[in-house]
């Protein structure tokens, strides 16, 4: 089966997480990656984190599949020839260095249009243009200065990170769209682009209800968080909101059977509009559902406590599977706090292609994400990630089409 990117080559020069993230995408969809190492250094990731001596990490492993490794220093002078050469045979390049680091090595963005116009440059940095543009920026950062730490936590407690990388993963998501976004631009123009994702612009964009909520705040209290129904006056900022959904459907975070000593066994319970009566009958309140206290959602939102409180006295009396089971029937929007053990073991997750076991040569059989967009036509089959400098001969010889002799030369000059 041929593959959405089938033909489109990669000069990929990520490293850590967010650049990664997004080539890999690219890969999975069919790209020809070629991940440009350091010779005998290589990706920092490969080394950090080890858990299995001697075997790249399972952060390198988990970032890098579908891709060909070539050692290159691209800042000696066989190197930067060996550098051209690949910018003119690849359709796009993808980096995420240190802002200013490419254009140190001689390979900014007005170089590169002379050795391939057709080319597109793909950058993550931290921050877009403006004050901090030249700062370095990693995952928590992002999440601090894209606005989602300041509204995550509990209301009396310091702000928190989440566990998932919105601001590298994120950032490479969206690095991913812009890119083929310009291979589609690129038909009718013939020319590449440059295209900037920022780290910080990346993360207030997935925050944007956090934003609207900023804006509501000068037209009166937030009334779907539950400190208005608590009677605890708002700040000039969104505040944090715990588990609240903030949003027009209510919903929370409530114990199941077995809390007391299994820290996941809790459900989200959203007390959507449309199924309230059905929700007042699961939960044994039925005169809940004409009362003029209860039965419209502005009534309800000066009660939410009270309202949670009586939910989570009937979860609690099942387990999150069970609430599920019998909430599903009903359309009452419900989701268990799944673990990772929990989604590593889940067959269906397995069937679909999202989570992949694959082979490495140097560490066994380990679990990976796989790609969590489905195209009806492209499979895709997700494959090891390459050794550091796996490739670099083949790639010297098929991509860059070099001689015997030259990739001997090459080799001796210890540029790969
Ligand atoms: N040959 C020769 N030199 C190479 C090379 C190669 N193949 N690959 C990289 N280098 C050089 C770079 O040119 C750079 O050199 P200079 O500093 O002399 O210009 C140097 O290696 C280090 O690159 P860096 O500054 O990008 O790396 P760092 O470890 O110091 O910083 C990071 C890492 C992530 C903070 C920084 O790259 C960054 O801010 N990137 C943009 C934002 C981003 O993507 N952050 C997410 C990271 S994941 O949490």
């Amino acid at each position: 089966m041929s593959k959405a990117l089938d033909g489109i080559r990669i000069l990929d020069f990520t490293h850590v997480q967010s650049g990664p993230t997004c080539t890999q995408l690219l890969a999975w969809l069919g790209a020809d990656v070629i991940k440009v190492e350091r010779p005998g250094v290589g990706d920092a990731t490969r080394k950090q984190l080890v858990d299995v001596e001697g075997a790249d990490s399972l952060y390198f492993t988990m970032l890098n599949h579908n891709k060909r490794s070539l050692t290159l220093n691209s800042k000696s002078e066989t190197g930067k020839r060996v550098l051209e050469r690949l910018v003119k045979k690849c359709d796009v390049l993808v980096e995420n260095f240190a802002p200013g680091a490419l254009d140190r090595m001689g390979f900014g963005w007005e170089r590169i249009q002379e050795l391939n116009p057709r080319m597109i440059m793909a950058s993550i940095k931290g921050f877009g243009p403006g004050p901090y543009e030249n700062c370095k920026v990693y995952e928590n950062v992002a999440q601090c200065v894209g606005g989602a730490a300041s509204t995550t936590g509990f209301r009396d407690d310091v702000p928190i990170v989440t566990g998932a990388q919105i601001g590298d993963s994120g950032t490479g998501l969206n690095l991913a769209l812009g890119i083929t976004a310009a291979l589609l631009q690129r038909e009718k123009t013939g020319r590449g682009q440059r295209v900037l994702a920022a780290m910080q612009d990346g993360v207030l964009n997935l925050c944007r209800v956090k934003l609207r909520d900023q804006q509501r705040l000068q037209h009166g209290p937030l009334k779907e968080y539950s400190q208005f129904g608590e009677g605890i006056e708002f700040g000039d900022a969104t505040p944090r909101a715990a588990n609240d959904s903030g949003g027009g459907q209510p919903g929370r975070i409530l114990k199941c059977k077995g809390w007391e000593s299994d820290p996941n066994a809790y459900t989200y319970f959203i007390t959507q509009v449309a199924v309230w009566q059905k929700i007042c009958g699961v939960i044994g309140k039925p005169e809940w559902k004409e009362h003029p206290d209860y039965a419209t959602p502005p009534a309800r939102l000066t009660r939410l406590n009270e309202i949670f409180g009586a939910i989570e006295a009937w979860t609690m009396t099942k387990t999150k599977f069970e609430v599920m089971d019998i909430c599903n029937p009903l359309d009452i929007p419900v989701g268990p706090i799944l673990s990772m053990k929990e989604i590593a073991e889940e067959p269906s997750l397995r069937e679909t292609g999202t989570i992949v076991e694959v082979e490495h040569p140097q560490r066994g059989s380990y679990l990976t994400v796989g790609c969590p967009i489905k195209l009806s036509d492209t499979e895709v089959e997700v494959t090891r990630s390459p050794l550091l400098g796996e490739h670099t001969e083949e790639i010297l010889a098929e991509v860059l089409e070099y001689s015997v002799d030259e990739i001997a030369e090459i080799k001796e000059s210890g540029a790969v």
